[in-house]
């Protein structure tokens, strides 16, 4: 190839590379016009092979001007490679800015359970009163949840507790009652304690759940009569519900306790007949029973004491006006979101 055409073809490369470099719109394209021209295979690299062959007096002149045509190319693209850095820069600090005038992202606190806040009054009441606070486990011994409480194997108060069995002997506690036998078993009288905890029992419609909630109530000391009972659930229905709450005590059967008695509460809730409200149920009550003071080993002729057991659920329905237990299990945030 003769030496002017190798010079005028080195001019055209560097006008066609200095061309692209300056069209270039990234760090990509850059790197492809590099070796378009200047890669192994590049147009310039191929060029200055042939300058290698020329006959030794053309070859300074046609490699002074590849060397300075390679030279152009190289400084160009390090112009552009700068360029195109400072554009990505301030493009990212564009794009990542931030704007602290704007309002913060919204969180939503948490709150506790209504079942939580009635439990938590529950014992405030009682504890004020003087009692302590004592907790059993939910898996239970049938000791412990029947047989202690002097509901031998086979009575018929069993059918009404319709138990979850986890073996022969063991059981889902049906009422925290078994807490009373594991307190007195650990503590010689006098005690007075509430027992807030989950049970469980093979139940449901609207007033019945299959886990629930009761807070055990026991006072055990020389000469508690019933009428310390009554003065104290009086004082706890009034504390809870207000001095003008309408409440009754209606005489019943548990076989722990002797003589026993049922509390209602007078509620008034959505869709209750009339506007003049019915009684609910809210705990079971009594004397504590003397063959349940012989199997904790009390003496039943030098102590006495009562007991009761209420649901936490029924107590909650009350104080807020509602009529379906199962909202309490369903976590609706629109139903849990009001309390
Ligand atoms: C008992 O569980 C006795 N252990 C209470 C007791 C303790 C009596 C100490 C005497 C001495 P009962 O099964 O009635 O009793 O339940 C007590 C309370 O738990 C009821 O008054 C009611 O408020 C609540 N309750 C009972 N079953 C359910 C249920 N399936 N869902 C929601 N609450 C219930």
């Amino acid at each position: 190839m003769p030496v002017d055409e190798i010079l005028k073809e080195l001019g055209a490369i560097k006008n066609r590379a200095l061309r692209s470099i300056a069209m270039v719109r990234g760090i990509k394209g850059l790197e492809s016009a590099r070796v378009r021209y200047l890669g192994k295979k590049g147009q310039l690299t191929s060029l200055m092979r042939v300058v290698g062959g020329l006959p030794p007096d053309a070859r300074p002149l046609a490699g002074q001007t590849a060397n300075s045509v390679k030279g152009a190319i190289l400084q160009a693209i390090a112009e552009k490679e700068t360029e195109l850095k400072a554009a990505e820069q301030e493009s990212r600090i564009v794009e990542e800015r931030v704007d602290i005038t704007m309002p913060g992202a919204d969180y939503q606190i948490g709150r506790k359970h209504p079942l939580t806040l009635v439990t938590e009054e529950i014992l405030r009441v009682f504890c004020s009163m003087g009692f302590g606070v004592a907790e059993g486990p939910d898996i239970e011994s049938d000791y412990n949840n029947f047989e202690a409480l002097n509901i031998p194997k086979h009575h018929p108060a069993r059918d009404l507790h319709d138990t979850f069995y986890v073996s022969k002997d063991v059981v889902l506690r049906t009422h925290t009652s078994p807490v009373q036998i594991r307190t007195m078993l650990a503590t010689p009288p006098p005690v007075a304690v509430v027992c807030p905890g989950r049970v469980y029992r093979c139940d449901a419609d609207a007033t019945h759940s299959p886990m629930f909630h009761q807070v055990e109530g026991l006072m055990v000391d020389k000469a508690i009569s019933f009428s310390d009972l009554k003065g104290i659930l009086e004082v706890f229905v009034h504390e809870m519900f207000g001095p003008d709450t309408p409440f009754r005590f209606r005489p019943h059967y548990f076989p722990f306790t002797e003589p026993s008695c049922e509390l209602d509460i007078l509620f008034h809730g959505e869709g209750e007949p009339n506007g003049e409200g019915v009684w609910l149920e809210v705990l079971g009550a009594g004397m504590v029973h003397p063959a349940v003071f012989e199997n904790v080993g009390y003496d039943p002729q030098k102590v006495s004491g009562f007991a009761f057991g209420l649901g936490v659920e029924r107590l909650a329905m009350i104080k807020y006006g509602i009529s379906d237990i199962r909202l309490f299990f369903e976590n609706d945030l629109r139903f849990l979101q009001q309390f």
